[in-house]
């Protein structure tokens, strides 16, 4: 009879599972979210590390909701920067972007990214054509002519920089010499755009996130002007680049050349191109938002494109109080950051500690802090205590069914999370989800059930049903962030993954092999 009951148990769950899946799947959106491209010209830090978890844990946040996902990066390949350190380390180009390229694929792999595609703008066969193609479009709208240029050059940038950039002579970020230039250049009429796209982005038509970097962006549109863009330079000065089609005198501008690539990446001109334009987020640094907010949306206008609905800007990320630069050999590798503590306790900590809006500070006692706080005595403890009571007393919970694990009590918290996932403030979502932890290891100590499982079981009962929901809870909600450990807690009540539809299950306890958080060595 118990075996019978259990069948039908399992296969109501099955086919209530299975309805609601499908229902959810009926009408899929898309969602199409692009990452920057990082410079061939170094290997990845815990800068580019941040960037690529904020947009993974985005991606991953769209998939739990049902949306069907496009997550693009890639590496940028071209300009000036790029010849220089291929020449300092006696490689052509390309063999030297070879490598570069190489070591970033592996640091997405170490940090578990979900991405779709990588483009690389060297990529003759994906990248480059689209770009003549873009090109010839701009010039056939009569966005493009040629004219004469002065201005000075930062190749650390590659950029020209404004006054208000330059001390002494040298670029104020690279603190480097800015070279002076004279030459013949091809121009985009930004002029013609400039003023459509400030009111754009004023009506959060294009969304900028934070509204700090808004109103920075909007600024830059009364200091700067809205002077038409040089968008190439001479073959001679550049060397490694896209070729300007019919005048092979120049080379295109790296950042026309690399913005292009979230056309590329999802083959401009083709169906898949049609299925997935616009982006839906593009997530960037804070030193890059002038490129994105101005020119990027003003030749998607020329080109007669949809625009990006949202671009969510962070800020960077310091290492021990000072800014990450080669000269003083403060990079951290985020992939020997994965070996020493695992992929999610390095997720957890770039999403938790930086805050997604705004400047952080990486080092490594703060990194041991959530490690051995947030992660081995909160989340690892927690999961830890439920499972071994539970397991040495199975009866007290046989048949306990969790339903609605995200509403009743847990709603508020929830929608607390959405809320700033939406309005990308990832560290605030996390700090909710650890109010679950902290709830939850607090009701094992306020109910005492290491004694109460034993005393008065139907008390106790009811604490391992709360406690299995508030697994589950978070185990969805931390899917995005961490989603093998996510993968660990729901399994540790016997739930198969995570969703957002309201899916009940029977309740079934499960020791994790091994702790989650294991000791650091
Ligand atoms: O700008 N903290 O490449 P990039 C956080 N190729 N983020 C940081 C950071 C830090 N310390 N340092 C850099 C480029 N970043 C171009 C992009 S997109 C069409 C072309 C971020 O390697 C930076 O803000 O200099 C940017 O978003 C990304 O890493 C790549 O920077």
């Amino acid at each position: 009879m118990v075996g019978v009951r259990r069948v039908f148990f399992v296969f109501h769950f099955a086919f209530k599972t299975f309805y609601i899946m499908m229902a959810h799947m009926a009408d899929r959106k898309k969602f199409y979210i692009t990452t920057s491209i990082p410079y061939a010209n170094a290997v990845p830090h815990v800068g580019h590390a941040l960037e690529f978890v904020q947009a993974d844990a985005l991606a991953r946040y769209h998939r739990l909701l049902g949306s069907e996902v496009f997550l693009l990066t890639g590496t940028d390949e071209h300009g000036k920067k790029i010849t220089e350190a291929a020449a300092e380390a006696h490689k052509t180009p390309q063999q030297f972007v070879d490598a570069v390229s190489a070591k970033f694929a592996e640091a997405l792999e170490a940090l578990g990214v979900s991405h779709d595609g990588f483009i690389r703008t060297s990529d003759e066969k994906k990248h480059v054509p689209a770009v003549h193609k873009v090109w010839q479009l701009l010039k056939g709208n009569g966005d493009m002519y040629k004219d004469k240029y002065r201005g000075r050059y930062c190749v650390g940038c590659e950029a020209f920089l404004r006054e208000a950039e330059i001390r002494d002579g040298k670029c104020i970020i690279h603190e480097r010499p800015v070279q002076d230039v004279y030459e013949e250049n091809y121009f985009f009429r930004f002029s013609k755009y400039a003023k459509d796209v400030e009111r754009l982005i004023r009506d959060d038509v294009i969304a900028v996130l934070p509204e700090h970097r808004k109103k920075e962006v909007l600024n830059l549109f009364s200091e700067e002007g809205t002077k038409d863009v040089s968008v190439s330079r001479p073959a001679e000065n550049v060397g490694w680049g896209v070729a300007v089609p019919n005048d092979n005198t120049q080379i295109m501008y790296v950042w026309v050349d690399a913005l292009l690539n979230y056309l590329s990446g999802i083959d401009f001109g083709t169906d898949n191109f049609k299925k997935w334009w616009p982006p839906d987020v593009q997530v960037i640094g804070k030193d890059i938002a002038r490129f994105h907010t101005m020119i990027w949306p003003a030749m998607l206008l020329s080109l007669g494109l949809d625009l990006p609905k949202k671009i969510l800007v962070h800020g960077h990320v310091n290492v021990e109080g000072k800014k990450i630069s080669k000269s003083l050999g403060n990079t951290v590798d985020p992939i020997e950051l994965v070996h020493k503590y695992g992929k999610d306790a390095v997720r957890y900590f770039l999403l938790r500690e930086i805050p997604s809006d705004n400047d952080g500070d990486f080092s490594f006692a703060r990194l041991h802090e959530r490690y051995t706080g947030d992660l081995q005595n909160g989340l690892g403890n927690l999961v830890s205590r439920a499972t071994t009571l539970a397991l040495a007393h199975p009866k007290v919970w046989e048949g306990i069914e969790a339903e609605d694990v995200l509403a009743k009590s847990r709603a508020a918290l929830v929608s607390a999370y959405r809320r700033a996932v939406e309005q990308f403030k990832l560290h605030e979502a996390l700090s909710f989800v650890w109010k679950l932890v902290d709830e939850s290891n607090k009701l094992i100590e306020d109910t005492k059930l290491w004694d109460t499982i034993r005393a008065d079981t139907a008390r106790a009962r009811g604490t391992l049903k709360t406690l299995a929901e508030n697994l589950c809870a978070i185990g969805i909600l931390l899917f995005p962030f961490v989603p093998d450990t996510a993968g660990k807690v729901l399994g540790a009540v016997g739930k198969q993954e995570a969703s957002f539809a309201s899916v009940p299950f029977p309740v079934r306890f499960q020791k994790p092999e091994r702790p989650l958080f294991p000791k650091l060595s």
